[in-house]
């Protein structure tokens, strides 16, 4: 198996890394007033006497703001001359011009000097007690090379089609090495999904495993990526690892990472591997993710603003300190993984945790047991887990020992009291402050969180709260639409609710679509000209505290993943049987939101309504993934519309929530009488569902 295992390893070792590091080290702080000990490069800001003061001129004067921390807190190997270049009204976004910088430099071999005995990565595998950790810049270097012998240029796009393990995060770090672009795919989608995005990205090359295991079952990653490859005429390699001891079947344009230890390709690459010097707006990933249209949206993050954000967030949000053991179990398939798993840890020198598992796998007692034996300081997971954990009891939390947790977070979607209140007072056994962290695909980073703030400000259960440093949001009228967008004016008073916006430019936005800089305006500037536009509701309290109400747009969050209602219709309506469909969702205990369907038949189709339902999960699991296959599918005769034709998913949704005094004014529909029939199906659905 090419996937070491050892038991512990350091950040680096070569000598290669100190001399590159040599050339790429640049500047520190110097601390001058009390501000200082909380963030020294504050320390040269005018005007900055505590915390508050830093937080307001982060937004106020964010130039200088940014400019001490992109100086202070990554290695350049030129500065850059403008600080910012923006212009929200046009989708304009660059950051840091003029400055030249490696992003593998900043996340690995600088650390080799400051903590050359740190652990880079502790993997724990699917497999209960194999935890490993590997020689995380060796790997990256020799897989740099590899991967540029092979032809894998400057500003390619290379997709990754991985678990979550060692190699995936080399994977990564070797792209951003050489300068080529890196598109990862959650390793759950299934072969269209992935032949889709490949196909977009147009990607050339794929890295992927032979299988990959979760809770104990394996999955046919390299299958998966052959089936892709039938609709993929751009891709000329694929790399494949060994995660299991199970051969595949290889085909010419399939390259065996290792096969047979003499001919293990990544061994016979040297362990040094010059890197790119890349400029701050060059690409440093795509990543998919749903919009309310059928088509996923391939983000664009770039390399000095993304990675300055996720680092400073990662250490201000969750108050990680030097020495900290960092436990993210988000997939590297997510953003989540990819700013708080890999870039956010590493640039600031970090033991990060990969979890390759599952939070029930082989018991309820998973995550905890990991608390103690990796001895985590920072546990930073999903509502839907610690929903599902809340019902299995406390006693799969007490067995640990939890002492070293000194930080919980939580993000992907609202955290509802019950939830936030078990996670503080039997997982954090009442001493550790939860961070409720709201963010994006689209901002890079946590935009909205508890802290940081004063050590005892309050935290309020179930609310992000307060804005981090250069972040700007405001609340817009929602009831204003005009040509169909939602638009309107700033509400300025607190206590209220509305369009969750952002005033300002931060480092860690997003870029642009892919290919579609257009569909990127659209979406994100042009509801609100001026505001980058975020499609989630939030309230503001009479505090002035922030609490994230639930997306505005039709993309619904299972379990804290994003699927657009579109995306599963399109692939519903690809079912011959059916004339038209739409997707709503519902709130469900554990996972947050579920899918429901709702079907009409063509005319004239005579089919077990049972049978056609099995079929129609199916294609969905199929075509995209599990977690969007519907949970309910109802039969219909037909759908509510307007008399324009559009249907009335307000309407839909509200059934589906029983909520039938909340239905609003039906005065607009086509045939109020398809209201009725709706009702009556939801009903019988549930009640057979009860039986
Ligand atoms: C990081 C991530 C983003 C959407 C976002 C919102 C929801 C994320 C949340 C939250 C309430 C939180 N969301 N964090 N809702 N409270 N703390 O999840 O990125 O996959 O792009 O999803 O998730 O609706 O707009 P992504």
């Amino acid at each position: 198996m090419w996937l070491p295992c050892g038991c512990t390893s350091k950040y680096v070792a070569s000598s290669f890394a100190r001399r590159t590091l040599a050339s790429y080290l640049h500047v520190s702080g110097r601390s001058r007033c009390n501000v200082a000990a909380f963030m020294p490069e504050a320390a040269g800001l005018e005007g900055v006497s505590g915390r508050a003061a830093l937080r307001e001129l982060s937004v106020s004067n964010s130039e200088s703001f940014w400019a001490a921390v992109a100086r202070h807190r990554l290695c350049w190997s030129t500065p850059f001359h403008t600080v910012q270049d923006c212009d929200l009204s046009r989708g304009k976004i660059k950051w840091f011009e003029g400055g030249k910088l490696n992003v593998s430099v900043n996340c690995l071999d600088r650390h080799v000097h400051t903590c050359p005995e740190r652990v880079a990565l502790i993997w724990e595998r699917d497999e209960r007690g194999w935890c490993c950790t590997d020689e995380l810049l060796e790997m990256t270097c020799r897989l740099g090379n590899l991967l540029r012998r092979h032809g894998v240029k400057r500003g390619d796009c290379v997709t990754i089609y991985m678990p979550t393990c060692p190699l995936a995060v080399a994977s990564m770090l070797a792209c951003a090495r050489i300068g080529a672009a890196h598109n990862v795919v959650f390793a759950g989608f299934s072969a269209d999904a992935l032949a889709e995005r490949i196909r977009d990205a147009q990607s050339s090359t794929v890295i992927t495993v032979n299988q990959g295991v979760r809770g104990g079952k394996v999955t046919e990653l390299k299958k998966t990526v052959d089936t892709a490859m039938q609709s993929c005429p751009t891709v000329k390699q694929v790399f494949v690892a060994m995660r299991t001891d199970n051969p595949v079947t290889m085909t010419a344009r399939d390259i065996a990472m290792e096969e047979v230890r003499e001919q293990k390709e990544m061994l016979k690459e040297d362990v040094v591997c010059e890197p790119a010097v890349m400029n701050s707006e060059d690409v440093l990933f795509l990543l998919y993710t749903s919009g309310s249209t059928g088509k996923p949206k391939g983000l664009v993050h770039t390399q000095a603003g993304y990675l300055l954000y996720a680092a400073l967030t990662h250490r201000y949000v969750f108050s990680y300190h030097d020495g900290d053991v960092f436990g993210c179990v988000a997939d590297i398939g997510w953003i989540t993984g990819h700013s708080y798993v890999v870039y956010g840890p590493l640039a600031n020198g970090a033991t990060t945790v990969l979890f390759e598992s599952t939070p029930i796998y082989p018991d309820p007692g998973r995550y905890w047991d990991m608390v103690e034996r990796l001895k985590i300081n920072q546990f930073y997971g999903a509502p839907t887990a610690i929903r599902l954990l809340l019902k299995y009891g406390d006693q799969w939390v007490n067995k640990y020992d939890r002492s070293t947790l000194k930080t919980l977070g939580s993000v992907g979607e609202p955290i509802n009291t019950e939830a936030w209140e078990w996670y503080h007072r039997v997982v954090g056994d009442g001493r550790c402050p939860v961070v409720d962290t709201w963010w994006q695909t689209e901002t890079g980073g946590i935009c909205i969180a508890p802290r940081p703030s004063d050590p005892d400000a309050e935290i309020v259960p179930g609310m992000a709260m307060r804005p981090f440093f250069g972040i700007n949001p405001v609340l817009m009228d929602t009831e204003v639409i005009v040509f169909g967008f939602l638009q309107g004016e700033v509400l300025t008073s607190n206590n209220t609710s509305g369009a969750l916006c952002m005033a300002q430019p931060w480092p860690g936005m997003a870029r642009t679509i892919h290919n579609n800089h257009q569909r990127f305006i659209d979406t994100y500037f042009q509801p609100y000209p001026g505001y980058f536009f975020t499609g989630d509701g939030a309230y503001r309290s009479e505090e002035g505290y922030y609490q994230i109400t639930g997306r505005l747009d039709d993309v619904i969050n299972v379990s804290g993943h994003r699927i657009g209602t579109a995306e599963i219709e399109d692939v519903v309506n690809q079912c011959p049987a059916v004339a038209e469909s739409a997707v709503v969702g519902y709130t469900h205990s554990i996972k947050g939101q579920g899918v429901y369907a709702f079907v009409v038949l063509k005319k004239g189709i005579d089919v077990q309504e049972a049978d056609l339902s099995r079929q129609l999960n199916g294609m969905v699991s199929e075509k995209i993934a599990k977690y969007a296959s519907p949970d309910f599918i109802q039969f219909a005769k037909r759908l509510p519309k307007t008399r324009s034709g559009k249907i009335m998913r307000r309407v839909l949704r509200k059934v589906v929530e029983s909520d039938l005094e909340g239905l609003g004014d039906l005065s607009t529909l086509d045939d109020p009488a398809a209201v009725q029939e709706i009702i009556q199906g939801h009903e019988k659905l549930l009640s057979k569902n009860r039986s």
